[in-house]
């Protein structure tokens, strides 16, 4: 399997720049602040970083809103800090993914400013306008991701604008050759400086047909992807991962098949959909149903034996932190519930992804007035759910739950001031549980979160059962436990997880059992019969 493609191979971690490290005391994380913890992220033993937007920007959506794509914001640093930190990083064997804001722009963008120069401006075409609707309002009714209308009116030239997210960012027209070119350069200018590959930002809307109400997954989608992998990423050995919101196991394979030339792999979100009302989406969360994530998880195993690939992650900067959703972030539970369901998800097939703070158990936050938030996603629906009469702390409740900010909270190295991330003033709270929580005490300990996040990456890297081995569930029914098998030349493992705060009874079925040794430890392991996991405990024996 040695001619398998590197980020096979690798554990890779996302930055979410602003909130990770801040080296020059303004309060937000920047480039340099990078690079001072790159030795930190060799010592994680990961392969590749995705580096969340660095580029120049008003950031309305800290970034995400992209005003040049070939310049650095400021308060991030400069090309040549860029520069350093690419070489930075290679030089320790870690590639820098970039993240790829493609299906919009800034509407500081120089090319939507010549956009909205007139009618026949030559970057017109670029993004999507129409005519007002019959009454004069909208072109239609969708909406923004970000919440009301997708479509804002642009007074001086008569038109709507489309924009999916905040009015601040413009959808660019994908029907538009010359804009399409114009991406392709750029993505190859960024190429030929050394980057690793690209997390693309929703790209699964870069297909749409507006006109007939279709956003996701649209009709000319897969050919923009291949049009645009032969125009860059072809014969360069990087990795790339598509965001798709809408990714089924239907349509999965169409992205990441092996002789599709698209992409490396995908993000799908169905797991994260689980946790919502169906339809409703993520304001209205449901109640966690092991078996329901089982089946979710087992079934993209299933998706990707073959061909394809998986991308394995609990948590990113859109959503909450992994412990507090899916474990149990209590003083009681929090170590070993992260421990636990790190391992579980790590020793699956596919390429993990570990969300900055996560590799040591960072916790959701608990804000309790509306001015602590900065997600201009929650800001947005605030204003309009209060304006709807919802009140103001129940809308609270559910954006401490499943806000984006949860996230954002800055990256906790120390238990002293600012937790080690500022010696100014952060951009939004530090997490005030970073005196217990924190990356200096969690690294001293060798049954720590981070001591786990570190093996598994050494697992991922080093053994071809992790990283090939065939998947094989058990029991997808129990209410409590998670167990599946890998298998690969003769060679077994058996994983068995309490995903629960309390005791598991456990019979131990036929074709799992093993005896061998615990693939962490490396002592003699048994695992057979009827048995009782503590709470949050995972074993694994592995044989031949
Ligand atoms: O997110 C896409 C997206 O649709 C959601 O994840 C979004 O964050 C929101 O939570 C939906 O309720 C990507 C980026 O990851 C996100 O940070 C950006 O804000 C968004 O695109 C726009 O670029
Ligand atoms: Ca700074």
């Amino acid at each position: 399997m040695t001619d398998a493609p590197w980020w096979q191979s690798a554990t890779a971690y996302q930055i979410y720049p602003r909130s990770f490290c801040d080296s020059n005391g303004d309060g937000i994380g920047d480039i340099p602040g990078i690079i001072s913890k790159l030795d930190y992220l060799a010592d994680l033993g990961i392969g590749f970083v995705w580096l969340s937007p660095v580029f120049a920007s008003p950031m309305a959506d800290n970034g995400y809103d992209i005003s040049d794509y070939r310049d650095i914001a400021p308060e991030f640093g400069t090309l040549a800090d860029m520069d350093r930190l690419i070489a930075g990083a290679r030089d320790r064997g870690i590639g820098i993914v970039m993240d790829l804001v493609v299906n919009h722009t800034s509407d500081e963008h120089a090319w939507f400013r010549s956009a909205c120069e007139g009618r026949d401006a030559p970057y017109r075409d670029y993004y999507v306008w129409r005519d007002p609707g019959p009454d004069g309002g909208p072109p239609s009714d969708i909406q923004s991701n970000f919440g009301g209308p997708a479509w804002t009116f642009h007074e001086a030239t008569g038109q709507y604008y489309l924009h999916l997210f905040d009015p601040k960012q413009p959808d660019l027209n994908w029907s538009n050759p010359e804009m399409r070119r114009d991406v392709y350069e750029m993505m190859n200018w960024w190429l030929d400086r050394g980057v690793a590959g690209f997390r693309m930002d929703v790209i699964d809307l870069i297909g749409k047909d507006i006109d007939a109400g279709i956003t996701a997954d649209g009709p000319k989608l897969h050919d923009y992807i291949q049009e645009m992998n032969r125009e860059t990423l072809a014969h360069r050995d990087v990795v790339t991962v598509g965001e798709a919101w809408s990714a089924t196991p239907e349509n999965a394979l169409l992205y990441c098949g092996r002789d599709r030339g698209e992409l490396s792999m995908v993000f799908q979100f169905a797991h994260v959909l689980d946790g919502y009302e169906p339809g409703k989406g993520k304001w209205h969360p449901r109640a966690f149903d092991l078996p329901r994530l089982k089946r979710t998880l087992n079934t993209w195993q299933q998706v990707c034996a073959e061909d394809g690939w998986n991308s394995l992650f609990w948590g990113n900067h859109d959503l909450p932190r992994a412990v507090s959703k899916y474990g149990d972030d209590s003083a009681q539970h929090r170590v070993a519930s992260a421990r636990c369901i790190a391992t579980l998800l790590h020793l699956m097939k596919g390429t993990p992804y570990i969300y900055q703070g996560e590799e040591i158990g960072m916790t959701n936050v608990e804000f309790g007035h509306i001015d602590q938030f900065r997600d201009v996603e929650t800001l947005n629906f605030y204003r309009i759910e209060t304006e709807r009469g919802i009140d103001p702390d129940a809308f609270i409740r559910g954006a401490n739950a499943n806000g984006r900010d949860n996230a954002r909270t800055p990256m906790q190295w120390t238990a002293g001031a600012q937790a080690g991330f500022t010696t100014g003033t952060p951009w939004i709270e530090v997490n005030p549980n970073h005196v217990d929580i924190n990356a200096e005490d969690d690294r001293a300990d060798p049954d720590g979160v981070f001591a786990r996040h570190r093996d598994l990456a050494k697992l991922r890297r080093t053994s071809d059962l992790i990283r090939f081995g065939t998947y094989h569930p058990f029991d997808e029914a129990h209410p409590q436990v998670m167990a599946y098998a890998r298998r690969l030349n003769g060679e077994e493992l058996s994983v068995v997880g309490n995903f629960s705060s309390r005791p598991a009874p456990y019979e131990v079925p036929d074709d799992l059992a093993a005896t061998g040794v615990d693939l962490f430890t490396q002592e003699q392991a048994i695992l057979e019969g009827e048995i009782t996991l503590d709470p949050w405990q995972v074993i694994t024996v592995k044989t031949g």
